[in-house]
């Protein structure tokens, strides 16, 4: 129940129970369907709850509210005022019979995105009309998860003792491997859009606050449409002193896990509109090593050479034998970017990790160098030049401690929670090779 500013209770339609029956309640919301059957109508409201039927007998009802009702256009934003009558065959058992009928604003028509879906869309024509698109619940639904997913990431780690950081996105360096960078013009110089918090959240190490994390944009210059790559995406970062991967992968255990228990505890109704339904994952999560996964490619079929970064047949193969969670460790030190630990026995093989679910990458981490002198060998043997990573190997000379951390994106999260067909389902305005608006 919420007060109006105009000093009225307002209800949503998923808030009137029983209780309610022989009440008159006020009800704001969009017009979701008109049906006209002459001597009654029936107009089906929407609001972010749920549906209403509100109910018009001719006979009835006052013949100016009939009238009003009667030619509104779908999809126009109207407040209603009525009575709350019993009638099991109505969405949540219930009818309203007004006593008022406002209509705040009319839709035009014809309308570029049916909402009630009777006609079906592409993918394109909704996100280029996201905002009629979100009025769908089973669109809408998917946001409501993600809020509860965020909202879960953000109170478990701050339950674990990580402080909330934000870096910042305008950036003089890369930091990631692989991918190209967006430059922009920063008054006289180049500057890049950030790639990933990793420079800073590893410099927030020699801060001492000990273990950080963000939730925040990374910008990726991917050149290829794919299902599963964004231009900007949302990553979860974390980074931990005095912790290794070991650490660092049981934590992201845990988070994920929790964001499970918090979306099957707080949104059923959600996943219902959705159409998806959950388990919570069994942990812990198999933890297999890089030069396993080869050996389980091999079986299937899969030559893989030592060294090589996984391509998205041989993940679709390794989804498929290893089902939900897991984590690939041990990567070869080559596959990882600079900043990866090598184990010191064996330096061809990092103290690194990918978590998978199937055959999707959620997230990656690693132990970090966290010595001065190894960390510019390991840059220099990158082919790139320590001179640009100024600020960032500043730090490691005056008391870096040993830490370790991980990036999860969020979209990836969404996506494999709910087996959506496509990351864009998980953004409200994605951003790919083609799309900049809206
Ligand atoms: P990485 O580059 O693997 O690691 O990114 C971490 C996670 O971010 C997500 N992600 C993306 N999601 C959608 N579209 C993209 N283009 C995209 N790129 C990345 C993935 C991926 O697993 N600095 C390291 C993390 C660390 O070691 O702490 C990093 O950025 O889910």
């Amino acid at each position: 129940m919420t007060e109006t500013r105009m000093g009225e209770v307002r209800k949503y339609t998923a808030e009137i129970g029983e209780e309610d029956f022989g009440r008159e309640v006020t009800l704001y919301g969009w017009v979701h369907e008109v049906r006209d059957l002459g001597g009654i109508v029936f107009v089906i409201l929407r609001d972010r709850e749920g549906f209403a039927q509100i109910t018009l007998p001719k006979k009835v009802v006052n013949p100016d509210v009939f009238k009003k009702a009667r030619k509104v256009r779908r999809e126009s934003v109207i407040k209603v005022r009525g009575q709350v009558k019993a009638e099991e065959k109505a969405p949540n058992g219930y009818e309203i019979i007004p006593s008022s009928f406002e209509v705040i604003n009319e839709a035009d028509a014809p309308l570029p995105l049916d909402v009630a879906e009777k006609v079906p869309a592409e993918l394109d024509t909704r996100l280029d009309h996201r905002y009629l698109d979100l009025r769908k619940p089973k669109i809408q639904g998917i946001f409501r998860i993600r809020h509860i997913i965020t909202k879960s990431f953000r109170d478990f780690l701050t339950d674990e003792g990580f402080i909330e950081v934000a870096t910042p996105k305008i950036v003089s360096t890369a930091t990631e491997g692989g991918t190209e960078l967006f430059p922009l013009s920063y008054f006289e110089k180049e500057a890049f859009l950030n790639q990933s918090p990793q420079l800073y959240k590893q410099v927030l190490m020699a801060s001492g606050l000990e273990k950080v994390f963000e939730i925040g944009p990374i910008f990726r210059a991917e050149e290829h449409n794919t299902i599963r790559h964004l231009n900007e995406a949302t990553s979860v970062d974390i980074e931990a002193s005095f912790m290794d991967h070991n650490g660092v992968m049981d934590v992201l255990e845990k988070m994920v896990v929790k964001a499970y228990e918090n979306v099957v505890d707080k949104g059923e109704r959600y996943l219902e509109w959705v159409g998806a339904s959950i388990e919570v994952p069994e942990t812990p999560f198999p933890r297999i090593t890089y030069d396993e996964a080869l050996q389980i490619l091999k079986r299937k079929g899969e030559e893989i050479p030592w060294g090589e970064d996984l391509p998205t047949p041989a993940l679709r193969v390794l989804g498929e034998e290893l089902g939900g969670f897991y984590f690939i460790v041990d990567w070869p030190t080559e596959s990882k970017p600079f900043y990866a630990m090598p184990y010191e026995e064996e330096p061809e093989i990092s103290k690194s990790f990918d978590l998978m679910h199937g055959w999707l990458e959620l997230a990656s981490g690693a132990q970090r160098i966290h010595l001065f002198s190894e960390l510019v060998k390991s840059i220099e043997s990158k082919g790139l030049s320590s001179e640009s990573f100024g600020f960032y190997l500043e730090a490691f000379r005056y008391g870096m401690p040993p830490h370790a951390g991980w990036g999860l994106g969020m979209e990836r999260f969404v996506m494999s929670m709910l087996g959506l067909s496509n990351i864009r389902e998980a953004v409200i305005f994605p951003r790919d090779r083609q799309r900049l608006v809206p």
